[in-house]
C-alpha cells in the first residue's frame, strides 16, 4: 500500500470509546518499549504525528490511526512495564483482551517481540490470547540493528522453539535502518485484501 494519509483519529482506552467505524483495522501489540510506535512511525512515515519514548510506557491508550481514509492502524499500550501500578497494568491486560475479544473489525494482529531477549512470559501470554481468538498474527522481532551477525540465527530458533512457528514465519525488523519494512507491509497488505 502507498500510504497517502496519516491522521490520528482517536485516542481511547474503553471499549465504548472506540470508534464505531467499519474500516479494517490492523493492531500492534507488544510490551513497553518494545518499539511499536517506532515501527508504526516506520511504516507510515509519520516522524511528527507519532510519539516515541526511550521511557517505558509512553503509549497509555489506544491510538487509532486512519490511513488514506479507509483503514485503522492502533497502536496498543504495552505491557509488562514495571514501573506503573500493580492496578493499572491489570486494567491495560484487560483493555487489550477485550479489545482482541471484541474488536469485529480487526483483520490482523503484528506481535512486536525484542530480538535481544526473545519472547518473554507476557509475550507468550499475547501469543495464547491471539491463538485462542484465532486472529491472523505476524511476529516481528525488533531493533534488529542492535544483534549481532551471530545472534540473529540464535533469536529465531528459540521464537521459533518458543511460539511454535517456522522461522519464516517472523520478520527482523529495524526502525532505525528499515530492515523488514517491506516484509512486513506484503504481509500487511495480504489481511486487508483478504476477506
Ligand atoms: N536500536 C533501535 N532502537 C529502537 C528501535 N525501535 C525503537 N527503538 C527505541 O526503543 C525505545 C522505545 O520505542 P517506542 O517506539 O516508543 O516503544 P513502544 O513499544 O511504543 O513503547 P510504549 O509506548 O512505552 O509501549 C525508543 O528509545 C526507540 O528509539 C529499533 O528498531 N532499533
Ligand atoms: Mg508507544
Amino acid at each position: 500500500m502507498r500510504v497517502k494519509s496519516v491522521r490520528l483519529f482517536k485516542v481511547a482506552l474503553l471499549p465504548r470509546d472506540w470508534p464505531e467505524t467499519s474500516y479494517p483495522e490492523i493492531a500492534f501489540a507488544g510490551r513497553s518499549n518494545v518499539g511499536k510506535s517506532s515501527l508504526l512511525r516506520t511504516l507510515l512515515g509519520q516522524r511528527k504525528l507519532i510519539r516515541v519514548s526511550s521511557t517505558p510506557g509512553c503509549t497509555r491508550t489506544i491510538n487509532f490511526y486512519l490511513v488514506n481514509k479507509h483503514y485503522f492502524f492502533t497502536d496498543l499500550p504495552g505491557y509488562g512495564f514495571a514501573k506503573v501500578s500493580a492496578k493499572l497494568r491489570e486494567k491495560w491486560g484487560q483493555v487489550i483482551e477485550t479489545y482482541l475479544a471484541r474488536r469485529q473489525t480487526l483483520r490482523g494482529v503484528v506481535l512486536l517481540i525484542d530480538a535481544r531477549h526473545g519472547p518473554t512470559a507476557n509475550d507468550l501470554q499475547l501469543w495464547e490470547w491471539l491463538c485462542y481468538y484465532n486472529h491472523p498474527s505476524i511476529i516481528v522481532l525488533t531493533k534488529a540493528d542492535k544483534l549481532k551477525q551471530s545472534e540473529r540465527p540464535k533469536v529465531l530458533k528459540i521464537s521459533q522453539a518458543k511460539l511454535g512457528l517456522p522461522q519464516e514465519e517472523f520478520i527482523l525488523f529495524s526502525a532505525h535502518t528499515g530492515e523488514g519494512k517491506k516484509a512486513l507491509w506484503k504481509r500487511i497488505n495480504m489481511f486487508l485484501q483478504d476477506k
